[in-house]
């Protein structure tokens, strides 16, 4: 597989160390001149650009948390003159106020770079032809792809997200080689193919980058073998840049953490405490090249852990796991603590099952969480006996009880009747009121 930027992504630990340095002194003194905001809770926790000696002194710095993103909307943490900017993107602000990432060129070319190792990371090539079934606007997911497959000249087809028949009408007619929308989709689009009889074998489809959105080991698997293809796990953030800040390479162990760019911390998302390799916590991660809105030491909310052995494509960077949840999407359900992504495995890799599903959590007449698990079924499980279905049933039941010890009510539902996502799919309904 090619390796997009060899000099950065198989740099020897130590140069990367005193680029990560050179960059972090940089932002901090960028930020602590330019944004009001940096200053005072710089000042405030005694840190001045001259604190930062070594990458150790990293932790002095106070963490930059969602909230005061928000309180700062929309232009509180611009660290550049406003006519410096080429473009904004925002989340889509469906948990309140939007997120925001503002760019200036030197950002647009950076996250052309780190695109451009991420795609090539799936093989992309100046000769494949690039369907980007990401959303095209604010959300950073389509323009991202579509900085990185223009660096690297592939062929582009600006397609944007959803219009399923339409995705497979233009990835039938002009040959797309490589994909790239979220997971979810990439099975929606394999269910439509599958009702117009078309077979991914014999198109010239060979890889795709999924991302946005939670996605299990059993996910890869399915569609893997639906679409005949290879799918990478690719992650990033609006707040830091986009698409752009890890990817997995051909050997799928860990995303390539852009450490050049972007520095990562493992915290204990109670104490703050910076965890060693290894160990699971919350990812905070220093924009380290950022012009626009640099952010430090930044609480994703992002829950994995960093693995530093090497990695047989090459590159030397840290990587990091396939992520495990979010602290605020980790449920409590009768005090026993999970993810939903815990939920999928179990329910992808039991024989029957579908990978679509949603997760109603609420409180019955007794004010005691119940939890139901809605799951979609196949065709020829959900038209046979009814004995097999009960069967079926309890077998997840029994499977989440004894490896998540939750006791969940099981659902089996027709194939193609839990909602479609063009885009993130919900898969949590949470109807308690406190
Ligand atoms: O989702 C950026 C992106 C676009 C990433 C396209 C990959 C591909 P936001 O909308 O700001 O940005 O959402 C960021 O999505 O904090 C994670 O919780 C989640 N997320 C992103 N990638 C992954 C992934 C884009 N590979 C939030 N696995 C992040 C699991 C992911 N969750």
């Amino acid at each position: 597989m090619p390796i997009w930027n060899k000099e950065i992504e198989c740099a020897s630990h130590e140069s990367r160390r005193k680029l990560q340095l050179e960059r972090l002194q940089k932002t901090v003194e960028r930020v602590y001149a330019r944004v009001p905001f940096y200053r005072n809770k710089l000042e405030g926790a005694g840190v001045t650009p001259d604190t930062i000696a070594s990458l150790k002194d990293i932790a002095k710095i106070p963490f930059t948390t969602k909230d005061e993103l928000r309180q700062t909307y929309p232009y509180g943490l611009l660290a550049c003159d406003r006519s410096e900017l080429v473009e904004i993107h925002t989340s889509s602000g469906t948990t309140g106020t939007p997120v925001v990432g503002a760019y200036t060129e030197a950002d647009i070319d950076m996250w052309s770079d780190v695109m451009a190792r991420t795609l090539s990371m799936a093989g992309c090539t100046k000769d494949d032809t690039v369907q980007n079934g990401y959303g095209y606007g604010l959300f950073t997911g389509g323009l991202g792809v579509h900085y990185g497959a223009r660096r690297i000249g592939a062929n582009i087809l600006p397609i944007s997200s959803g219009n399923t028949r339409r995705q497979l009408k233009v990835m039938r007619d002009f040959g797309a080689t490589l994909l790239t929308c979220t997971p979810s989709y990439s099975l929606f689009l394999a269910e439509a193919a599958h009702e117009e009889g078309i077979d991914f074998r014999e198109l010239p489809l060979k890889a795709g980058c999924f991302g946005a959105e939670p996605w299990s080991e059993n996910m890869r698997v399915e569609i893997e073998s639906k679409l005949d293809i290879s799918a990478h796990d690719i992650y990033g953030l609006t707040e830091l840049i986009g698409p752009g800040v890890a990817a997995e390479c051909e050997h799928k162990n860990g995303q390539h953490f852009n450490e050049d760019c972007f520095y990562p911390e493992i915290i204990d998302p109670h104490t703050g405490e910076v965890l060693p390799d290894g160990e699971k916590g919350e990812l905070v991660i220093t924009a380290l090249r950022r012009e626009g809105t640099p952010l430090l030491r930044y609480r994703t909310r992002d829950i994995t852990y960093l693995m530093r052995d090497t990695c047989a494509c090459g590159r030397t960077s840290v990587r990091i796991h396939r992520l495990l949840g979010r602290t605020d999407d980790m449920m409590i359900i009768r005090g026993v603590n999970c993810f939903p992504s815990q939920i999928e495995n179990v329910l992808m890799r039991i024989e029957g099952t579908q990978p679509h599903y949603q997760i109603v959590i609420d409180r019955g007449a007794t004010h005691l969480d119940e939890i139901e698990i809605q799951v979609e079924v196949e065709e020829a499980v959900f038209s046979d006996v009814t004995r097999a279905m009960e069967q079926l049933r309890q077998r997840i039941r029994n499977e989440l009880k004894s490896e998540l010890g939750i006791m969940a009510n099981i659902k089996l539902v027709e194939p193609r009747t839990i909602a479609r996502s063009e885009g993130k799919a919900q898969r949590i309904i949470d109807r308690r009121t406190i």
